[in-house]
C-alpha cells in the first residue's frame, strides 16, 4: 500500500455517495473492516451506505451488539439509488457479492480494499485497489488506513478491529511484526483485548453439537502415507465440523452440504503442517477445479477453501477427495483402496 493511492482515495470519497460492503455473510473482518472504514468516513462529507449481503455472521453480529457498535445496514442493494463509488472489504471476486451488487459493480467505479488476492483480474473500473496479504486481515488494513489519514477510532470500534485481527489471524497464530505492532497500537488506543478475546469464545449450542456428534458417526477417512483425509455431509455447521476433524487429527477435513435450490457446498480445511508438506493451496489448486466441476466457483485460501455449484452431494464428497488425493500422490486412486475401515 503505497501513500499516494491513501491520499488520493481521501479526496476521492469526499462528497460522494459510497456504497460499503463485503462478502456475503459478513465474517467478523468483513463486518469490523466495513464499520471501521466507514465510520473513518463518517466526518468526511460523504454520505455512506452500508450493504452486507445476505446480513451478518453470528459472531459479527454478537461483536456489534455486545460492543454497543449500532450500525445501520441494508442486508441487498435493491433500493439504493445512484452511487458514486462502491467500496469493497474483504472481498476478492464478485461472486462473494449478491446479484444486485454486481450490478451495481458493472456501472460503478470500485475502490477494492483486501487481504486476500484476487485470482482475477480487478473490475474494470476498479479505480484503487489496496490489496495487501502481509496485512493478514482487512481489519488491520483498515487500522492502518485511518491512522494514516489522522483518524481516530473510538474504543469500541478498535475493539471490533481487534476482533477482526484475532479472527482472521486464528488469535494472532498466524503474525508477522507489522501486525503485531499494529495490535499493539490499538491496545495502546484502548482496544480491549480482554473483551474482544471473551467475545470471540465460541457457545456451542446444542443444535451445533449434536451436527458434530452426527457428522462423527458418517465420517470416512482415508490414508495416504501418515496423512489422513476426513470427509463427510452435513445439512448445517460445516465449518464447525471441519473445525472438529482437523482437531480430530485430520490433516484435511472436507465437508459438503446441500444448499438452497439445489445447490450444493463444499468447504475443505487443512491444517497448515498439511500445506507446508504438501504445498498444496485447498484455495488455489483445489476448490476452482471443483468449481468447475460442478458448474459453481471455488476459491479461498491455502488452508480453507469452499466451492459451490450444482451437484449431488454424496458424489461431490468423493468427488473433492479424489482430487485432493490425486494432487497428493500424483495420479488417481481407488478411495477403497486408502479408506480406513
Ligand atoms: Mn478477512
Amino acid at each position: 500500500m503505497n501513500s499516494s493511492s491513501i491520499k488520493s482515495l481521501k479526496s476521492l470519497l469526499d462528497n460522494k455517495r459510497v456504497l460499503i460492503t463485503c462478502h456475503r455473510n459478513a465474517d467478523l473482518d468483513a463486518a469490523a473492516s466495513v464499520v471501521g472504514f466507514s465510520s473513518m468516513l463518517d466526518r468526511a462529507p460523504s454520505e455512506t451506505i452500508i450493504v452486507f449481503p445476505e446480513g451478518l455472521s453470528r459472531l459479527s453480529k454478537k461483536f456489534l451488539s455486545c460492543l454497543d457498535i449500532d450500525v445501520d445496514y441494508l442486508c441487498d442493494a435493491t433500493n439504493v439509488g445512484d452511487i458514486d463509488y462502491l467500496v469493497l472489504l474483504d472481498t476478492n471476486s464478485l461472486s462473494q457479492l449478491s446479484e444486485k451488487l454486481v450490478e451495481i459493480a458493472r456501472k460503478t467505479k470500485i475502490v477494492i480494499i483486501d487481504h486476500h488476492l484476487w485470482r482475477r483480474k480487478y473490475p474494470e473500473n476498479t479505480v484503487i485497489a489496496i490489496v495487501d496479504k502481509t496485512y493478514l486481515s482487512t481489519s488491520s488494513i483498515v487500522y492502518d488506513l485511518a491512522k494514516k489519514e489522522g483518524h481516530k477510532f473510538n474504543k469500541n470500534i478498535l475493539t471490533l478491529l481487534l476482533g477482526g485481527i484475532l479472527y482472521d489471524t486464528k488469535r494472532l497464530s498466524l503474525l508477522n511484526s507489522k501486525v503485531l505492532r499494529l495490535v499493539a497500537n490499538i491496545l495502546d488506543e484502548g482496544g480491549d483485548y480482554a473483551t474482544a478475546s471473551r467475545l470471540l469464545r465460541h457457545e456451542m449450542d446444542i443444535s451445533e453439537k449434536i451436527a458434530r456428534f452426527k457428522a462423527s458417526q458418517r465420517v470416512k477417512v482415508y490414508r495416504i502415507g501418515d496423512l489422513l483425509i476426513a470427509a463427510t455431509r452435513v445439512d448445517a455447521f460445516e465449518a464447525s465440523v471441519a473445525r472438529l476433524f482437523l482437531e480430530m487429527g485430520a490433516d484435511v477435513a472436507v465437508v459438503v452440504s446441500q444448499q438452497k435450490r439445489g445447490k450444493v457446498r463444499v468447504i475443505a480445511r487443512s491444517s497448515p503442517e498439511f500445506f507446508k508438506r504438501t504445498k498444496i493451496s485447498l484455495g488455489s489448486h483445489i476448490m476452482p477445479v471443483i468449481g468447475e466441476i460442478i458448474q459453481g466457483e471455488g476459491g479461498g485460501h491455502d488452508t480453507a477453501g469452499g466451492a459451490q455449484g450444482v451437484y449431488d452431494a454424496d458424489r461431490l464428497v468423493e468427488l473433492v477427495v479424489k482430487i485432493i488425493v490425486e494432487k497428493i500422490v500424483g495420479q488417481q486412486i481407488d478411495l477403497k483402496i486408502i479408506e480406513v475401515k
